[in-house]
């Protein structure tokens, strides 16, 4: 079989042991890798309803096809497991060298189990097909921020090696701590890191041996006019000089950037935190392995340290906090790096926070732009040291309900999953986006909202949705699969035949947008029975955007008065799941779950609601 390693290394923390077993080949063909290979491992080993932080969750690292080939941007890893901060499934792809390794030791996923008893870190190696597993003590490493821990394996082992490892939020639990890999990487947002906290796991450190096998040799010469093909587009230039970043000034102009937790769509200093203000202070660039369109930007923070930006990192702690300083900005996103933490959640936790402490509801507040204090309560917050930082680790939903009713009606999550940077006052596509996104209010798997903006964004209309699922079957189903960045894709635009032609020169195997759209719809439709199964039950409550969006209208700004309606909402999410073979309540129908060779799912599901 070319295209995949055909092996898959199970690792028992309890037990301390590991066995290298064979991948199925119809594993392979039916879900691809990546997020697929991670959703059917969770639906078939994880006991239905169990705490996500016990031993018996399942922490999967995974890779695609293409993973580490030699095409733009294939250094990316999916990691993935029950998810402490929702509850349900949630996965993250981030850029790490461990992905390049397990591709070199022909590793299509890692299922790591159980719990350590004491501090650990896993040293993995292979010559050919055997593989040595090291569990090493951590306890000098537990503590340690981010950076320190890569520096201190490095030494150890060699700058040579792939790793992945967590932060002392991770350690500590803290619902939204991420993986973090090359000090600035950080994926997982739903608490994937805490999730490898909860075992007792510091880190995974491993030195992969080998070439990766591809159906077609042709594909080096296909992979490097890919890559001149992305480089060549006139999009290129501009990109590497602000990557992301310059979605701040374009939010803004769209009235779209979040601001006071969402309640604007625009920030007075939006062009201090910009993406020209980012090109004017870049010191230099980071990218995850075999990058060509690094998307770090990195510029001295108000500790005059070296802090990597992306967009959605300014936004949600410079706008939507009002704080309006890049230096500031930088260093609580140093913090996040260091301390092993999503800012998108941070961001969203501290807002939350600032509206609850206006609106009277917190004993020790935080005021609107109180940088110091957002320094304070993000430490807080990681070490969980204080009340307001234990009650914020646990996420905006668990917070607002512990604050009462009216706390709700501001927490803004999806699911449970804080939201990224984009207002949707007037946006009720990208609203949809979010809350139909697999893992709760993330724009991974459609960011629907440029398209909208230039759309029309007040329509309600079932080319809104049609769209959108188009955007999920590429999104979730071709870049969380195959395991490569999407950006030469979406942001300057590489023609997605490119990724068919390498697909097939690496498999072997032909892909286009139908069998895209089989395989997306069956690892859409499985993760919905994951999340209803978790639950217990379904309501289309849970596909909702926060009430804020539909009660309280922008205040200022061009679009004054904009909010969302309910009803319009209402229609486009029924379409949606009529487009996707779901009932009104969000739960797959039988007929559906038979059509895409998932029979396998009705006994389990139809044991804990009632399938039509
Ligand atoms: C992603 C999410 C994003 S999405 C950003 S900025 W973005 C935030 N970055 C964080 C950070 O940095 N530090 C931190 N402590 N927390 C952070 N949280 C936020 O995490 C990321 C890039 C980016 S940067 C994006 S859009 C693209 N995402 C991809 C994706 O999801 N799939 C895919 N096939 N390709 C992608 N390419 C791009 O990769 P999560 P990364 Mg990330 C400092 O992981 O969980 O998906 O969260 O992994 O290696 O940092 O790459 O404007």
């Amino acid at each position: 079989m070319f295209g995949w390693g055909g092996h898959i290394l199970r690792i028992d923390l309890s037990r301390r042991r590991y066995v290298v077993q064979s991948l199925d080949p119809s594993l392979a063909q039916n879900y691809i890798g990546g997020r697929g290979f991670a959703i059917k491992t969770l639906w078939d080993e994880l006991p239905p309803g169990i705490d996500p932080l016990s031993p018996l969750n399942k922490l999967i690292l995974a890779v695609g096809p293409l993973t580490a080939l030699p095409i733009p941007n294939s250094g990316k890893l999916l990691v993935a497991a029950k998810s402490p901060l929702t509850g349900g499934y949630g996965d993250g792809n981030i850029g790490s060298w461990l992905a390049v390794h397990m591709r070199r030791a022909d590793l299509d996923m890692i299922i790591i189990e159980g719990r350590a008893e004491k501090p650990t870190y896993l040293y993995i190696e292979n010559k050919g097909e055997e593989f040595r597993v090291d569990f090493n003590n951590a306890d000098d490493l537990w503590g340690l921020d981010s950076f320190t821990t890569e520096d201190r394996l490095k030494k150890v082992h060699g700058s040579d090696v792939g790793m992945v490892l967590i932060g002392p939020a991770g350690e500590r639990l803290v619902r939204f701590a991420t993986i973090v890999a090359q000090k600035g990487r950080s994926g997982g947002r739903p608490g994937i890191g805490a999730v490898m906290g909860s075992k007792n796991l510091k880190a995974v450190v491993m030195r992969g041996h080998g070439d990766i096998k591809v159906a077609d040799p042709m594909l080096r010469k296909i992979g490097v006019d890919a890559i001149v093909a992305t480089k060549s587009k006139p999009g290129y230039p501009f990109w590497m000089r602000q990557g992301t970043t310059s979605t701040v000034e374009w939010a803004q102009e769209a009235s779209v950037l979040p601001t006071y937790n969402y309640s604007e769509g625009q920030f007075d200093d939006y062009e201090k935190i910009g993406g020209f203000s980012v090109e004017k202070n870049k010191i230099t660039t980071k990218s995850c392995p075999q990058c060509v369109m690094a998307c770090g930007h990195v510029v001295k923070d108000a500790e005059n340290e070296p802090a990597e930006l992306d967009y959605e990192n300014i936004a949600m702690l410079g706008s939507n906090l009002g704080i309006g300083d890049l230096a500031k900005v930088a260093h609580l996103n140093r913090i996040a790096d260091m301390m092993g933490m999503d800012t998108i959640s941070l961001g969203s936790s501290l807002g939350f926070a600032m509206e609850a402490s206006e609106k009277g509801l917190l004993k020790e507040g935080i005021e609107w732009g109180d940088y110091k204090r957002a320094v304070d309560v993000a430490m807080d917050i990681a070490l969980q040291r204080t009340e307001l930082g234990r009650l914020l680790g646990k996420g905006v939903r668990a917070a607002s309900m512990e604050l009462g009713q009216e706390a709700t009606e501001f927490a803004m999550h999806v699911k449970g999953l804080e939201i990224s940077a984009y207002d949707c006052h007037a946006a009720p596509g990208m609203a949809l986006a979010f809350s139909t996104s697999p893992i709760g209010a993330h724009h991974k798997d459609a960011w629907l909202i440029s398209w909208e903006v230039q759309r029309g964004r007040f329509d309600y209309t079932k080319d809104k949705v049609e769209k959108l699922v188009e955007m999920q079957n590429i999104r979730g189903g071709l870049f969380e699969t195959i395991v490569t960045c999407r950006f030469p894709w979406v942001e300057v635009g590489l023609e997605l035949d490119w990724y068919f032609r390498l697909f097939k020169a690496a498999t072997g195997m032909d892909m286009n947008m139908d069998i895209l759209s089989t395989i997306n719809n069956r690892i859409y439709t499985l993760i919905r029975a994951f999340w209803v199964r978790e639950y217990g039950h379904w309501d289309r409550a849970y596909d909702t955007p926060p009430v804020k969006w539909f009660k309280r209208p922008l205040s200022r700004g061009p679009l004054k008065g904009a909010k969302l309606d309910y009803d319009g909402y209402q229609r486009m999410l029924s379409w949606y799941y009529e487009l996707r073979g779901w009932d009104e309540r969000g739960i797959p129908r039988k007929d559906t779950l038979r059509r895409l060779d998932l029979d396998f799912v009705i006994s389990q599901l139809g044991s804990k609601v009632n399938l039509n």
